[in-house]
């Protein structure tokens, strides 16, 4: 299998990874996205043997090094020739619009990281923990959710299965590296007292930006927007009300939410705290006692959701208030786009051999 893969948090922004890889049964192909992608793809030893970069004009030819070998830089025109069975990329929603048709015509499964195909009714829109289960062999582009919905949608799905989530008001805390390097760069210039480019219109550095992505007709930014219909899409129900306040921190290990859920039934919040400890990906981290909960300097660089806080509100039945944290480019975005690929493998939605069948 091939991956492609892109790197906006490390600089490299139009550079895309294919790699093909090997399973002990046969030869398959995938593409995957972005550095931490492929850092990602190590880490849990996704068997990849061929690393075919794809980037822009101006780097086809240079090579980059993976897994200790060094590789080629394609150009996408290359890479659709050489027919990977998946891609992982994230190379933006317009060069995703016009680039990922043209895998899926040769037969590649793309497993997009952009919001260009999220809310297509024609699209499946995967969280594996939650909804893996929609993925068919027709599937040929299947769109990685918004980072922020990712990791909330984690927790909801076991505790909606429990008691049915009626409304969900989430205020975010969401990391500069969801922006990029550049704003990453803002920021640490800025502890520096440097000069350089911004990519926000305000400072970064001790202050919050109550904007996460453009303004829509409705107030709401289009990051606020991206959780409420996300969240009722990946969790297969219309019924749940969404209401978000998406703000950006001067914060690099991740993306923190506080939650407030109202359910339709009477909660014990014993029993959620047992069902979050059941879920894989979750970890629960709630000992107020010994100022035990989730921040961003734990979850830097992890694959779980850290969830803590957990408490009754007291102003009305029926509700509760938690805090969520996880590595927005993790499972937020890399980690997901590999467990999917990962599913398809293990789960034969992939058909098998290489090159694949257009
Ligand atoms: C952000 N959710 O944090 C976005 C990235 N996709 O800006």
């Amino acid at each position: 299998m091939r991956f492609i893969v892109k790197f906006p948090q490390f600089s490299l922004l139009s550079r895309q990874l294919f790699f093909r890889y090997e399973t002990s049964t046969r030869r398959r192909n995938r593409t995957c996205r972005n550095k931490n992608a492929a850092s990602i793809g190590r880490a849990r030893n996704f068997p990849v043997t061929e690393l075919l970069p794809v980037a822009s004009e101006r780097s086809v030819g240079k090579t980059i090094t993976w897994k200790n070998k060094s590789w080629n830089i394609l150009s996408m025109e290359d890479a659709i020739q050489q027919k990977p069975q998946i891609a992982l990329f994230s190379a933006g929603g317009d060069i995703s619009l016009e680039k990922a048709p043209l895998f899926a015509a040769v037969g590649t499964t793309v497993i997009d990281n952009s919001s260009a195909w999220r809310m297509s009714p024609l699209h499946k829109l995967v969280v594996p923990e939650i909804n893996a289960d929609v993925l068919t062999k027709e599937d040929k582009i299947i769109a990685n959710p918004n980072c922020s919905t990712i990791q909330m949608v984690q927790v909801l799905q076991p505790l909606h299965e429990l008691y049915k989530i009626k409304r969900v008001v989430v205020s975010t805390y969401q990391s500069v590296t969801g922006t990029g390097a550049n704003a990453v760069a803002q920021m640490n210039n800025e502890r520096q007292n440097i000069q350089g480019e911004m990519a926000y219109k305000y400072q970064i550095d001790q202050n919050l930006i109550p904007q996460i992505d453009v303004f829509m007709d409705n107030g709401y930014t289009k990051e606020e927007m991206k959780m409420v219909f996300e969240t009722c899409k990946i969790m297969r129900d219309e019924s749940i009300k969404v209401t978000a306040t998406a703000v950006r921190v001067p914060v690099v290990g991740g993306h923190s939410e506080s939650v407030n859920i109202e359910f339709e039934q009477e909660v014990d919040l014993n029993k959620v705290v047992e069902a979050l400890k059941a879920t894989k990906g979750i970890v629960v981290q709630d000992d107020i006692a010994h100022q035990i909960y989730p921040m961003p300097i734990l979850a830097h660089d992890k694959d779980d959701t850290f969830v803590g806080r957990i408490r009754r509100d007291f102003t009305q039945p029926n509700t509760i208030n938690l805090w969520i944290v996880s590595d927005n480019l993790r499972k937020g975005a890399a980690t997901n786009a590999v467990q999917i690929a990962e599913y398809l493998m293990a789960n034969g939605v992939i058909a098998s051999g290489y090159p694949p069948q257009s």
